[in-house]
């Protein structure tokens, strides 16, 4: 049986339109709009088809690092709540649930996403082909999930971040959720964070330029998903979508840049927004970490690293620290 909680409440909807007036009104420093407006039905579908693209190495590093090391990984944590912060579809997730249902652990999994589509799809499916398998899954933004858990019902929880999501945060942002992480977990929980690691921008640029363009229909997408969203009459056409690594920051930057001057017109945020020819909108950061300083990092906010597995080039790198 699945339970199922819808995490969000009212005031998502007013975060979201907040996010986006702000986002577009920027003067001095450039427009910007929040990464969780990539990801509608047709966004998640889309960012499947990247992680499967030849260019996009992380999700499939990420996925041979787990399938090498899944029963290591789980023996160091017991017998666990699997709670999953952007759950996705769910795939890599697999290999870990293998692995407990190897050491006949219980298996109870927590997937947390604002796509409430794609959660109750994977979720069933899951169901199917796990029989011993409970899910609670939780559709809202990852803070508001945290702090609608359900009580605890096995000795630990471990938090799982993969895919390197956690790139997409600003500094303060990630701060905040870590700090929001170890405050919803009990000493001797753990967290399994599944990170990009920094790397030459000869491999780093193509992924996110793919030959296909399926990234930038990724990007462009977005455009149309507030177009729906807000009554919005985004011209996706009239954007260049362009990822340029920032290497002071290392990380990626995610731009779709305006052809031509032109207005654009949000009608159920009454707000208009004028674009100069090549003014750009920042969709997206995705920082590459080095495994050292965050370590560092993570012991200055409660957890200690446990331990690290890499793929064989060390491009990506799974961590599980403990509370
Ligand atoms: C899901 C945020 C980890 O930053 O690599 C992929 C998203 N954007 N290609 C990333 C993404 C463009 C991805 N994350």
């Amino acid at each position: 049986h699945i339970e199922y909680v819808n995490a969000s409440s009212h005031l998502t909807a007013t975060n979201d339109a907040e996010a986006v007036i702000e986002g577009l009104t920027r003067s001095r420093s450039r427009k910007t709009l929040p990464p969780q407006f990539f990801y509608d039905d047709k966004g998640s579908q889309l960012f499947e088809k990247i992680c499967t693209l030849p260019e996009y190495y992380p999700t499939r590093t990420e996925a041979w690092i787990l399938q090498t090391y899944a029963s290591e990984i789980v023996q160091k944590m017991g017998e666990c709540e699997l709670v999953e912060l952007g759950s996705g579809s769910s795939t890599k997730t697999r290999l870990l649930l293998d692995a407990c249902a190897r050491q006949n652990y219980p298996l109870r999994y927590l997937p947390i996403d604002v796509s409430g589509g794609i959660l109750q799809e994977s979720a069933k499916q899951l169901l199917q082909d796990y029989p011993t398998l409970k899910v609670y899954g939780l559709v809202g933004t990852y803070e508001q999930a945290l702090a609608k858990l359900p009580p605890v019902s096995l000795p630990h929880r471990a938090i799982c971040f993969l895919g390197s999501t956690l790139g997409n945060f600003y500094p303060e942002e990630c701060d905040r959720l870590l700090d929001r992480m170890a405050a919803t977990l009990n000493k001797g929980d753990f967290v399994l964070l599944g990170l990009d690691l920094d790397k030459s921008p000869t491999i780093l640029e193509p992924a996110y330029n793919d030959s296909q363009g399926v990234t930038a229909a990724f990007n462009r997408n977005m455009l149309s998903h507030l177009n729906w969203r807000f009554g919005g009459n985004f011209d996706p056409d009239l954007f260049d979508y362009e990822g340029r690594y920032n290497p002071e920051k290392s990380q990626m930057e995610m731009y779709l840049t305006a052809r031509q001057s032109h207005q654009v017109r949000l009608e159920k945020l009454d707000l208009t927004v004028e674009f100069s020819p090549g003014e750009a909108i920042l969709t997206e950061i995705s920082r590459k970490f080095n495994v050292d300083r965050m370590e560092n990092y993570l012991r200055d906010r409660g957890l200690s690293l446990i331990q690290t597995w890499h793929d064989p080039q060390k491009w990506f790198g799974l961590l599980l620290s403990q509370v």
